[in-house]
């Protein structure tokens, strides 16, 4: 046998076909093998076998592999594959073990044995890898191979114990989660867990993460995992139960986690709730019925139906707003107000609703509106109608309101200035006069105490004096530019709005002055712009702007109303005269008038109905005396019986002048 594997020996290393064995042929099939150990890769060498840290008592493999490395050779035959110590004795069995004890490898086909590690207590192992074969290499003919390995404890901890699922509608599922870690300050071992267990219910809880079909779950040492249960009620009624995890952590061997939950009966999808709230002194307030809001009129109030509710939490995406109605389908509005949404004060389109979360209402008559809102959820669901009533009221110390019974007529309000010095000319009695009429070419003339004016004086690409020549001259004497337009120079045309324009005292090159509307002027030798404003800063300036007129439409389709409104006249006559300013052709009209006096919430006088039978008839209705500021007489109205119609064409060019 040592001629044999002698020769084989030769024959591997110089390829020279040399046998002690007379057959030639069998020699060469008779070529010895030899071994090396190979890891799974089947690339490395296997020198050392280091199991690391195993959970004590869990079982660990490694794949080794044992190629004969010696090509068309004999099988190499491995005859023990066993655990030794270092003098040679058999390692105590259980700890290291291996799926094969002997074995066959054929030339180029290395053969895979599992090596496996149990550790029956938390030490270190060292032992050896003891494989014989009959290897050509004398000295591997008896590998060892150093194996070692660690029992570890699993150190098992969790974040929680219950999980409480709360409330849960039939049917439908609610998850919870808890985290398993695996972790010591030392290191840990592997920690295994075998079986997910509910104590009863189990078609109501379930495990859905990890994915528990392949058990057990390793969770490594120094890491955690998260376990999902859901719960999902079929009724309703209370659930709990307990989840048992089976692990090998020796101080969890069984981990409990209470579960609890209730099966609720799923809610319907409700209505939402209609709520309005106005803006009262820039707060948004509720208005119900219990807690009414008031409203100045003629004038607007904003409304909100973005406090809506919905028991669902479902967004609120429709809304519906009207004014309400009475139970003989008739608006909750005083009689003949022409109130709308979402229109521009004074603005003749009336919109009778309006589908925005907020809106503005305008009232524009003493009385009680009624406002309703209905509002939809997400699911189209409506809400039941909340309703805000609306109290209007006067906030002036004197409003006028004019209302006809007439579609597509135009009847206009007058208030005539009794107090002028003189009319020009005198015939018309004020009617039509600037500025002593105040109607709709005439909306806002300055009565009482005048507006006071400054001129402001700046450097501007002005235009030279030439370009408004042709303008009067007049001698103010004064240096200031400014005149007030409005009280002793108002436009023959009673431009509407007036203003805040005004007439420019201004200088020509010679220094001389002269009036012009033209702000561009020049003064003291230096061009600029001279325009005209009022003097806000005056102290007499909010006196005088509340004693003047304002009408605060000119309703030309029908019906009215119109209002002329004075928040705080100064002493003197006043005279309501009503004109028909166009029949279209319809014919006669009935108009009434309304008198408030000192801001109360019902009219104090009703002076008609009167009817005006065509275009151009006026009705002087009655003369307003109203004393002296602070005097505390009472107001006079005195009807201007008997009522007639006189018919007069519109005045151009008339004016007055007040004292
Ligand atoms: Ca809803
Ligand atoms: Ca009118
Ligand atoms: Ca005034």
């Amino acid at each position: 046998m040592k001629c044999y594997h002698f020769l084989s020996f030769l024959i591997f290393v110089s390829f020279i076909g040399l046998d002690c064995n007379s057959n030639k042929e069998k020699s060469i099939q008779s070529t010895s093998p030899d071994i090396i150990v190979l890891d799974e890769s089947k690339k490395n060498e296997v020198r050392e076998i280091n199991f690391n840290k195993v959970a004590k008592l869990y079982k660990k493999d490694i794949t080794i592999y044992i190629e004969n490395t010696v090509a068309k050779s004999q099988d190499l035959e491995v005859s023990e594959i066993s655990f030794v110590d270092d003098k040679g004795s058999p390692a105590p069995s259980g700890i290291f073990s291996s799926d094969r004890k002997s074995l066959k490898v054929a030339s180029g086909k290395p053969e895979p044995v599992v090596v496996s590690f149990t550790p029956p207590d938390i030490i270190v192992y060292k032992y050896f890898l003891r494989i014989k074969s009959n290897a050509i290499t004398a000295s591997k003919r008896e590998l060892k191979i150093p194996i070692s390995g660690e029992g570890m404890l699993p150190k098992l901890s969790v974040d929680k114990t219950e999980l409480d699922f709360g409330n849960v509608w039939v049917g439908y599922t609610q998850t919870r989660d808890f985290v398993i870690s695996n972790w010591s300050g030392t290191g840990a071992g592997p920690l295994s867990i075998y079986e997910f267990k509910f104590s009863n219910d189990p078609q109501n809880f379930a495990i859905t993460q990890p994915d528990i079909r392949e058990l057990p779950i390793v969770v490594k040492a120094g890491e955690s995992l998260t376990i999902t249960v859901s719960f999902t009620p079929y009724q309703i009624r209370d659930y709990a139960a307990i989840l048992s995890l089976a692990t090998d952590d020796p101080d969890n061997r069984l981990l409990k986690i209470n579960l609890k939950g209730k099966g609720i009966e799923q809610p319907k999808n409700e209505p939402p709730v209609a709520k309005i709230y106005a803006k009262v002194k820039g707060e948004w307030v509720e208005c119900n019925e219990s807690q009414p809001v008031e409203l100045a009129v003629p004038g607007e109030l904003e409304l909100s139906g973005k406090f809506s509710t919905d028991p669902n939490n479902d967004p609120i995406v429709g809304f519906q707003w009207n004014i309400a109605k009475d139970e003989n389908n008739k608006d909750i509005a005083p009689e003949g107000s022409d109130y709308c949404f979402d229109c521009a004060m004074g603005n003749n389109t009336h919109f009778k609703d309006s589908r925005n979360d907020i809106t503005k209402f305008f009232g524009d008559i003493v009385g009680d509106y009624k406002i309703r809102l209905i509002v939809k959820d997400a699911t189209t669901l409506e809400s039941s109608p909340a309703f805000c009533p609306i109290k209007g009221y006067v906030d002036y110390a004197l409003q006028i309101e004019l209302r006809w019974n007439t579609p597509l007529t135009d009847l206009d309000l007058h208030l005539i200035n009794l107090s002028a010095i003189s009319y020009n000319p005198p015939s018309s009695n004020g009617m039509f006069t600037c500025p002593c009429d105040c109607y709709t070419d005439n909306r806002n003339p300055d009565w009482g105490i005048p507006i006071p004016y400054k001129n402001i004086c700046g450097s501007s690409d002005a235009v030279s004096a030439g370009d408004v020549e042709g303008l009067s001259e007049q001698d103010i004497g004064d240096e200031n530019c400014c005149q007030n337009p409005l009280g002793n120079a108002c436009d023959p045309e009673c431009i509407p709005n007036y203003g805040a324009d005004a007439v420019c005292i201004a200088y020509n090159d010679a220094g001389e002055s002269y009036m012009t509307t033209d702000p561009a002027c020049y003064k003291g030798g230096r061009r600029c712009v001279l325009t005209c404003e009022a003097d806000t800063s005056d102290p007499n300036y909010k006196a005088a702007i509340e004693d003047n007129p304002t009408l605060d439409i000119d309703d030309v389709e029908g019906f009215g109303p119109e209002h002329i409104n004075i928040v705080n006249p100064s002493q003197g006559f006043y005279q309501i005269t009503v004109y028909y300013k166009d029949d279209a052709g319809i014919g006669s009209s009935d108009a009434w008038v309304k008198v408030y006096i000192n801001g109360i919430n019902k009219h104090e006088w009703t002076f008609g109905p009167f009817t005006l039978k065509t275009s151009k008839q006026a009705w002087d209705v009655a003369v307003i005396q109203w004393p002296k500021k602070g005097s505390g007489d009472p107001v006079v109205v005195q009807p201007l019986y008997p009522w007639t119609l006189r018919t007069i064409e519109k005045c151009v060019g008339c004016t007055c002048q007040l004292r």
